[in-house]
């Protein structure tokens, strides 16, 4: 009895801050900190497969919405701890940051964000069994809301090896327990490009939801880059791929030009997605830049050129994905997602620059091709520099000045500021005069502006339609984006709801993501919704935003007097006090935030949207203008 009380409350005292305060240590308790549990489990198999005992893992979302995941690793130990006297199983499941002691020889690059593991989730589980096949036997365990409801079982004999383990989130923890199968099914792939070899399978058992997808990749990383550039037109047909192991860094690299101007570069540290970058990336770029330089000396393409290349140059076009496995690494920055290891720095500049030297040497064609498509990225740099260098002087880079048609707030604190980005001169107007000056600034743009996605950074930043924005927003632009600059705290981007303001929409949508994307991942931007139809009867007025909406305000209506319609066909039809009434009024308008959820699928939509290619976009129009004909139905 006594040691069962013992037991119970170094339990209690073990997860009792984990269900106090869940954001500690999953981040959020929203969706992504819902998904963040099974990427906690699926990590531990992943260790064990990198270990070299694994190779199969199965993701379940299982009838009732429970997870269950199931791999072929060793099983986790169940003998006794010899320092806490209960099953080591139990200590994995209930005592916090238990993983390190008893993992203590084994070679964990894989984890979490936050670096918790299974105790975690059982915590923030309605309850959690795990089955233990290993030495012969079934063992068995379950935990409700952390704690053990007795201890381990022998429930049969098996001949083989794994861990199964099967949670329910708890409802009292997280908003919403709706599991996303693409959300999962887009990690889980992730995971399998950068673990090559193992056979990770998502399987969806809900009623009505029923789908399954198996995901294995013996080319890694360079499946990966096949992957991102799929809606692109690659420069060479294989991917530059290599992999080498120093000092106990794995570095793995993958890459492939294309014909757009972008740089698609994803890097990871223990298969954790380095947003931030860090010293890996650092001792990559400078290894790739001076490479490349090297190469041209030696080439015909040389002899044309007198000034060295810049990283810009020799990044044109490049999709890539760098991966390194570091035994203990730091992660700094705001979002913990930047490599600080120094070390790391010189020793991926040395394994890139010595295998990019080998790989050129056996594909002379390939250097070729690269070393043209930089060398017309540089002269194309040096023809807008002049350009760029009269706007520099004049300061727009850095917000020293401001735009001519930029009718500013007085509130000079960021954070309370909001920046309408207004199409037409009499919705600019209108919004002008109906804004709060205080805190509203508007900016006007007459007609389109350039497609970013066809055009070249120096292009865009002498494009007098685009000049504008950039000064008024005070961030610069490109690398050099520096989001604690921004001048506003919301950019609302306001257009008309016909074809012509979806086109401005998204022409501006496109040079956020190219050009400002910290923006975005950031949530400062947002699209107006003014209203289709204002209705009005007696002194009574309200505004519609869609034709639902009309015939739903209709209905309502008194039917025995006159209700007039009039259909908005332009924000310039409206006045100033419509326009803040309905489109401006933080109290009564709508807006909507354009979050980046997954950088992919952005950038594979925008580059099948606005890119050089018509036959992708035929496709994607003809798909999804059959998905709309379906709703319709
Ligand atoms: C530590 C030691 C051993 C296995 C594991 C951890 C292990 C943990 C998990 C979590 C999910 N799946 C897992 N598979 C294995 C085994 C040590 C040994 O057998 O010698």
């Amino acid at each position: 009895m006594n040691s069962y009380d013992a037991q119970h409350i170094q339990v209690l005292e073990g997860l009792d801050p984990v269900r106090k305060r869940p954001g500690m240590y999953i981040g959020t308790t929203s969706s992504e900190g819902l998904h963040h549990l099974v990427y906690e489990i699926v990590d531990n198999s992943i260790d064990e497969a990198l270990a070299g005992y694994c190779s199969k893992i199965e993701v379940h979302i299982e009838e009732e919405g429970s997870i269950r995941v199931v791999d072929n690793g060793r099983g986790i130990p169940v003998s006794e701890h010899p320092v806490e006297k209960v099953s080591a199983l139990e200590v994995a499941m209930t005592r916090l940051h238990a993983g390190g002691k008893f993992d203590k020889g084994t070679y964990k690059v894989s984890g979490g964000l936050h670096g918790v593991g299974a105790a975690v989730v059982n915590a923030l589980s309605e309850w959690c069994e795990v089955i233990v096949h290993r030495d012969g036997k079934i063992h068995f365990h379950r935990y409700d809301r952390g704690i053990p409801t007795g201890s381990v079982e022998i429930i049969g004999e098996t001949d083989i090896t794994g861990t199964h383990s099967r949670f329910l989130p708890d409802k009292e923890i997280f908003e919403e327990v709706d599991f996303s199968y693409d959300l999962l099914s887009k990690r889980l792939r992730e995971l399998a490009f950068l673990n090559k070899g193992i056979e990770i399978s998502l399987i969806d058992k809900r009623i009505g939801r029923n789908q399954n997808r198996t995901f294995k990749f013996e080319g890694g990383i360079k499946s990966f880059v096949r992957h991102l550039n799929k809606s692109k037109t690659p420069l060479h047909e294989e991917p530059i791929w290599f992999e080498a192991v120093r000092e106990g860094v794995t570095v793995e690299v993958g890459m492939q030009y294309n014909e757009s101007y972008n740089e698609t570069l994803f890097s990871f540290v223990n298969n954790i997605n380095t947003r931030e970058g860090g010293t890996h990336l650092t001792g990559f770029r400078s290894a790739l830049t001076r490479t490349v330089n090297e190469l041209l000396k030696d080439s015909k393409q040389g002899k044309k050129m007198d000034e060295a290349l810049s990283g810009d140059d020799v990044r044109e076009g490049l999709t890539c994905v760098i991966s390194v496995k570091v035994p203990e690494p730091q992660f700094e920055g705001q979002t913990k997602s930047k490599l600080g290891n120094s070390e790391v720095r010189g020793l991926v500049d040395k394994v890139v620059s010595e295998n990019l030297f080998s790989w050129f040497e056996e594909h002379p064609k390939i250097i070729d091709s690269i070393l043209e498509k930089a060398v017309t990225a540089a002269r194309a740099r040096a023809a807008a520099r002049r350009a760029r260098d009269l706007t520099r002087r004049k300061g727009f880079l850095e917000g020293g000045g401001l735009p001519g048609k930029l009718a500013d707030c007085s509130d000079r604190n960021p954070s309370n500021c909001e920046i309408y980005i207004v199409e037409g001169e009499s919705a600019g107007g209108s919004a002008k005069m109906g804004r709060d000056r205080k805190f509203q600034a508007i900016l006007p743009i007459l007609g389109k502006m350039v497609n970013v996605e066809k055009t070249r950074l120096e292009k865009v930043l002498a494009n007098e339609k685009m000049q504008p924005i950039i000064q008024a927003l005070g961030a610069s632009v490109g690398n050099d984006f520096d989001v604690s600059k921004l001048r506003y705290n919301k950019i609302i981007i306001m257009a008309d709801a016909d074809v012509d303001g979806s086109h401005i929409r998204t022409l501006l949508l496109t040079f956020f993501f190219r050009c400002m994307q910290p923006i975005l991942d950031n949530g400062h931007i947002y699209l107006a919704m003014p209203p289709l139809f204002k209705l009005s009867s007696g002194k009574k007025t309200t505004y519609a935003y869609n034709e639902v909406e009309r015939d739903a305000i209709i209905l309502k209506w008194d039917k025995s007097k006159q209700i007039n319609i009039q259909r908005y066909k332009g924000l310039g039809e409206m006045n100033p006090e419509q326009l803040w009434e309905t489109t401006m009024d933080p109290d009564t308008r709508k807006i909507k935030q354009v979050k980046l959820e997954d950088f992919v699928v952005a950038d594979e939509m925008f580059t099948t949207l606005m890119g050089e290619e018509v036959p992708p976009r035929k496709k994607f129009i003809e798909d999804n203008a059959l998905s709309v004909a379906k709703l319709d139905i």
